[in-house]
């Protein structure tokens, strides 16, 4: 062997070794980042990414949940943050907890644009969906599948909420994207933005007066416990869940692995909103059954509302972007029932 022809098997053997050991040289664990644990759907979507990988990877990838948000001590609206910057592996989050960082996301809050699971899923599973984790991917964590949290009830202390006037002063929780703020604003409500953490104390304390999640959220936290006796059923906004891995984290997976992390969340997804969307009935009786006054507004009630929330359209679809939005609009006129 020529000196030369030496040299170079040298190196192009220690440029395989190299590519082979920064595929193989795995952490014994990786960390998974939710808000809501294993008690709610949320939780049970992570836990069945973390079944699967660990199944189909015959225990080479192992995740280890971490939840109720405390690798960000509590703060969850710095999640997407800390995954960007590698602090977090992986994570099962809220759209609405990513959308400071990513204002594409705040798409799924502006106000009744979905007005049932078909448009979500129109919007999820088409162009919209698809530009939504391109902008995620950019901005350094990439997007593997989509769950869900819910569709969003109105709860509080003082009233039944069938119009807007309902609202008027109102203390109410939110939390996420200032989005919020100008929601219950338009509504002449007086909303307070607080982490999960700080929301029951919150609400026990008579702090705030009112909040809005998911009726699992309100059923399993049992918010109807801390003097939320009043849930309005207007379905203004649902939270889709993204499954999601920080992209410096994502390149040292083999292609593979890849694929295989990648199916796993399709698969635990879409388990997770089949699971969640067939129990809201069920809940929704226990929740008459504990004593709350459950308010379902008509056509004609929800249109006000609608109609009093226009201006955050204005105000965000720029910030949105204007094609995302009308993508959106459009996956929601053409959704199949
Ligand atoms: O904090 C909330 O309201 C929750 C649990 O639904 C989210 O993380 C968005």
């Amino acid at each position: 062997m020529s000196r030369r022809h030496a040299f170079l098997t040298a190196i192009a053997t220690g440029m395989f070794l190299f590519s082979a050991a920064s595929h193989a040289q795995y952490k014994d664990e990786y960390t998974v980042s939710t808000v809501l644990p294993s008690a709610f759907p949320w939780g049970q979507a992570a836990d069945k990414w973390v079944e699967l990988v660990n199944e189909r990877s015959e225990g080479r990838i192992n995740m280890k949940i971490y939840s109720n948000s405390q690798l960000v001590a509590g703060d969850q609206t710095k999640e997407f943050s800390a995954m960007r910057s590698g602090l977090i592996d992986m994570a099962v989050g809220s759209t609405i907890n990513w959308s400071p960082q990513v204002p594409e996301l705040n798409l799924f809050s502006l106000p009744f644009l979905m007005p049932d699971y078909a448009a979500i899923d129109a919007i999820t599973q088409g162009e919209a969906g698809e530009a939504i984790f391109a902008a995620i991917k950019k901005r350094g964590v990439t997007p593997l599948a989509w769950g869900e949290n819910g569709f969003r009830e109105l709860s509080n202390s003082s009233l039944a909420i069938d119009e807007p006037a309902d609202l008027d002063g109102l203390k109410i929780r939110v939390v996420g994207s200032p989005l919020f703020q100008d929601t219950f604003s338009a509504l002449g409500a007086n909303p307070t933005q607080m982490s999960w953490a700080d929301a029951k104390p919150a609400l026990t304390t008579g702090a705030v007066d009112g909040q809005e999640n998911p009726l699992s959220v309100f059923d399993v936290a049992r918010i109807d416990q801390v003097g939320q006796t009043y849930l309005t059923r207007w379905h203004y906004m649902a939270d889709p869940l993204v499954f999601a891995i920080s992209n410096r984290v994502w390149d040292q997976f083999s292609p593979e692995d890849q694929a295989l992390l990648k199916q796993a969340a399709i698969d635990a997804g879409q388990w997770e909103i089949e699971k969640s969307r067939s129990e809201v009935d069920g809940i929704l009786a226990t929740i008459k059954d504990r004593g709350v006054n459950v308010t379902e507004l008509t056509p004609q009630q929800r249109d006000a509302f609608i109609e009093a929330t226009r201006s955050v359209y204005e105000k965000w679809t720029p910030r949105i972007g204007e094609d995302l939005v009308r993508q959106a609009q459009d996956a929601v006129s053409n959704r199949n029932p």
